[in-house]
């Protein structure tokens, strides 16, 4: 069965109430996953960790759904473009003994996440970017496509015609839009964190994105970059975030939401604490973009929070298959 069959055999799942956030779960895999479409990564990512596989091959596995699907707009074939019609790509990778690895401004190869993998298991950097990340994966036997699909240089061109940078909130979330419970909905952004906890217990995450739409050529986010975008301390827990990613790296969000998980503070809690540092730094700014933390600690819970309403997160374990509304600071 192809990935695109497999997605369309998957039940469409309800959203729950966010009381259901923080629920202990028992020994056993778990992923989490941001957006509602996380829930087809989690999916896979749960059948590799159920069958004994690592929590690293199902994060790597899960984000590979999403990023061949070209219908998606910011993650992979198919991302939107930045101002001068290029697909870049920026992804990292992090396992439970904090190897970690990325690539930024990647171009011309659908799976930024496993290039990342490569260059934490192949190289002795953590980084690679641009034209040397290309490289690199071609020598590590990539293929090279064409990422930029009709539809995405179609609105590339549209965009043109009054080139005004304005990232949109909650175009990731397709329920939130009121589109099909699909991947590949109009406008979706899909940005995608991803953490797993295996069978024994090591936490591992990664995050794929080809950044804000027209964005400038060069500029690069918060996901791929550790601490920012992902962090995994596997004595800890885990933390990802999606939206504007300067507000992300200006208080090295996910590393600051682990930090506080652990001083105690339970997944949510910590996400809040990261939040509302960047409505304390940035406060005209905060009330229109929109931020949003995911987390899991050692224990399986997990919590998340945002800016703005809107945000949500996939959950699957043994026995859960949900979609959550993340609380946020702004009503
Ligand atoms: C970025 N944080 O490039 C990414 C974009 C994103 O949901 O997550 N969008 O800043």
């Amino acid at each position: 069965m192809d990935r695109r069959n497999f997605i369309g055999m998957l039940p469409v799942l309800p959203m729950v109430s966010a009381l259901e956030k923080n629920e202990k779960v028992g020994f056993g895999p778990i992923v989490i996953s941001t957006w509602d479409f996380g829930r087809y990564a989690n999916a896979v990512s749960w059948k590799t960790m159920e069958k004994g596989g690592s929590a690293l091959d199902a994060v790597e596995k899960g984000i590979n759904l999403v990023e061949e699907d070209e219908h998606n707009q910011t993650v992979g074939r198919g991302g939107l473009p930045d101002r001068e019609g290029h697909v870049t790509l920026d992804a990292c990778i992090m396992d439970q003994d904090s190897n970690c690895g990325s690539v930024m401004g990647l171009e011309n190869i659908t799976h930024a996440i496993s290039v990342a993998r490569k260059v934490m298991e192949k190289t002795p950097h953590v980084i690679l970017i641009g034209d040397g990340a290309l490289q690199f994966a071609m020598d590590q036997g990539f293929r090279k496509e064409n990422l930029l699909t009709p539809s995405s240089e179609k609105a590339w061109k549209q965009w043109l015609k009054t080139s005004k940078y304005e990232p949109r909130m909650n175009i990731e979330n397709q329920l939130y839009r009121k589109q099909p419970p699909m991947p590949g909905g109009k406008d979706n952004h899909d940005t995608i964190g991803l953490i797993a906890m295996d069978v024994k217990g090591n936490i591992c995450g990664g995050c794929s994105t080809s950044g804000m739409a027209y964005k400038m050529r060069g500029r690069v986010g918060d996901s791929p970059v550790i601490g920012a975008g992902l962090f995994v301390d596997n004595e800890v827990g885990a933390a990802t975030s999606t939206g504007v990613g300067e507000e992300v790296i200006r208080c090295v969000g996910s590393h600051l939401v682990v930090e506080l998980m652990r001083m105690g503070y339970t997944p949510e809690a910590a996400c809040k604490e990261a939040v509302l540092r960047i409505v304390k730094k940035s406060p005209e700014k905060s009330k229109s973009i929109q931020v949003g933390f995911l987390a899991l600690n050692k224990k399986g819970e997990y919590g998340a929070y945002a800016l703005q309403p809107g945000f949500s997160y996939a959950v699957k374990t043994a026995g859960t298959e949900i979609v959550i509304p993340g609380k946020s600071y702004y009503p």
